[in-house]
């Protein structure tokens, strides 16, 4: 008898144990278990952020327009084709793109009835985008470029080859 007593809190250590263990399992689990779900929560935000991306059009000259000063300030074109100039405004006053006429004159401010090639919308407000499409002249040679907002520091210029 006093053996068996000896026993029992042996016994009831081990089941004790073996309790404890199967209630740390069960809070662990149900703890790794919470924490898949908070990744998953977490991981939407980031899948779902990843898919708007600057678009720039294949093979185009982008032209970045800043307080104030063209970047690049001076671009390559080929002669005689089409050239598409994508336009975006980094900058936080409104901003044109404006090319010099065949002559290399500007002919008009914001070009309003004349026939010099200008971005499209030719007023580009802070965080805007425009395009330029220009038909190239067939001879080689240079011309200059300019903001009509900001016509003497704002300039580049046009290789065309
Ligand atoms: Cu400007």
């Amino acid at each position: 008898m006093k053996l068996d007593l000896a026993r029992l809190p042996v016994v009831e250590g081990v089941v004790a144990f073996l309790v404890l263990m199967i209630g740390v399992t069960f809070f662990f689990a149900f703890k790794a278990t919470s924490g898949e779900e908070g990744q998953t929560v977490s991981s939407f935000p980031t899948s779902s952020a990843s898919s708007p991306a600057a678009s720039v059009a294949p093979g185009g000259t982008t032209v970045v327009l800043h307080d104030n000063k063209f970047d690049p300030n001076e671009i390559t074109v080929q002669a005689g084709t089409t050239a598409t100039i994508q336009i975006r405004n980094d900058g936080k006053s409104p901003h044109n793109m404006h090319i010099a006429g065949q002559g290399g004159d500007f002919t008009e401010d914001f070009c309003t009835g004349s026939a010099d090639p200008c971005s499209n919308p030719n007023r580009v407000k802070s965080g805007e985008t425009a395009t330029l499409a220009w038909q190239v002249p067939n001879s080689p040679g240079e011309l200059n470029f300019r903001c009509d907002f900001h016509p003497q520091e704002m300039t580049g210029k046009i290789k065309i080859q």
